[in-house]
């Protein structure tokens, strides 16, 4: 199979062969691509919009994107997101095919071929199957079925002496990487609900904190990821200037997370202090290490954690002005 970015772009077809082919009707189509500009088809001599191979293939990724949930704005931005960091997704033969036919693999096969490829130090493969998973699940689905797992895998077979650390390395300085372009590609809308996020002093764990800012920014927040280890004096005389509405921390160890213990208490001397929440493994393994640092737990899953976020934010009462 190819990917969209393979397939022709000469324009020949009219508007009403791509809604036959797509099954988007034309005044949708229309409204699509006014107001998300993902496609601009070539105008025939009479004026008539005619459409390539490729942007009947742009089509059908965001309607299958659609079908699976996800508002045509999301849709749109996660597309351009991934075009813009080289990731075109495969193209969908045709959409019931896809989803009758059982040629696409499940989240779980995802997961062991990644972690197999990137155990192998296989970089191009590893960005195939990422660039596959993209096309076929949306961020979540990802993140927490495919790259989670893999991680849990890879640190598993760390520990074991199955692998050397050198491949662990690897393996989180790849997906860093691909989350971080993921994250930079989205567009910043400065006059989003604006979060800080990043890990708790000593903790070098970052890719669950930047997952959650990736699902976050896709979902139009203003997120500004801060990475590992930071200082929380700092962190507070930062948001005092920066004035975010929301500081999100994670800790994978404990003494990680006791060090979050007076973030709340200087938060407050704030004017307008924002909510503080926090999450991670050291609270998934302590639960009442949750009793120990004031702020908002978020949960024990990426899922949970960017719900409780929207909600939060979405309260204008609990919301800082
Ligand atoms: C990659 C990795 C590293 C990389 C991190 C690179 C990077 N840039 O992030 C490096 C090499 C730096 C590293 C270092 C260490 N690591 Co390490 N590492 C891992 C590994 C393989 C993956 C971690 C990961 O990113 N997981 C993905 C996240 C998303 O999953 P998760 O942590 O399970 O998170 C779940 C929830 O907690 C929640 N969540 C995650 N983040 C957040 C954030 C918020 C705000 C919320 C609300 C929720 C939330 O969502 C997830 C489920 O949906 C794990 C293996 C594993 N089982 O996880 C070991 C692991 C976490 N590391 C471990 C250890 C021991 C270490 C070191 C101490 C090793 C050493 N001797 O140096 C150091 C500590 C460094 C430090 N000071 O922080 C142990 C931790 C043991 C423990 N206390 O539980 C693990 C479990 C390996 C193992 N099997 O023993 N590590």
């Amino acid at each position: 199979m190819s990917t969209i970015d393979e397939l022709s772009d000469l324009p020949k077809y009219t508007i009403k062969a791509v809604a036959s082919q797509t099954g988007i009707r034309p005044v949708t189509l229309r409204a699509w691509e006014r107001r998300h500009e993902i496609l601009t088809p070539h105008r025939s001599e009479n004026q008539y919009r005619l459409y390539s191979d490729r942007d009947i293939a742009i089509l059908r990724w965001l309607k299958n994107r659609v079908d699976n949930g996800i508002s045509i704005s999301n849709a749109a931005a996660e597309f351009r997101a991934m075009v813009n960091q080289q990731l075109w997704p495969e193209a969908i033969p045709s959409l019931p095919e896809r989803r009758t036919g059982g040629q696409a693999h499940s989240p779980n096969w995802y997961a062991s071929q990644l972690t197999t490829a990137l155990m192998q130090h296989d970089e191009q493969t590893s960005a195939t199957l990422l660039r596959e998973a993209h096309a076929l699940f949306d961020l979540m689905t990802v993140f927490m079925d495919i790259l989670v797992p893999s991680l849990v895998e890879i640190g598993e077979a760390w520990y074991t002496g199955r692998i050397r650390v050198t491949t662990e390395h690897f393996a989180s300085a790849f997906l860093r990487g691909k989350l971080l372009s993921l994250l930079q590609a989205y567009p910043i809308r400065r006059n989003a609900p604006y979060i800080l996020l990043g890990c708790a002093p000593m903790e070098q764990h970052e890719l669950g904190p930047l997952m959650i800012a990736v699902l976050l920014r896709s979902a139009g927040y203003r997120v500004e990821f801060l990475g590992p280890d930071l200082p929380i004096d700092d962190l507070v005389d930062y948001a005092t200037y920066e004035r975010p509405s929301m500081i999100v921390l994670s800790a994978t160890s404990a003494s990680s997370a006791l060090e979050m213990k007076t973030m709340q208490q200087k938060l407050r001397k704030m004017r307008q202090a924002p909510l503080f929440g926090y999450g991670g493994r050291a609270f998934d393994l302590d639960p009442s290490l949750t009793r120990q640092v004031p702020g908002i737990y978020l949960g024990n899953t990426l899922e949970k954690a960017t719900r409780k976020i929207k909600e939060l934010l979405n309260q204008p009462e609990k919301r800082p002005a």
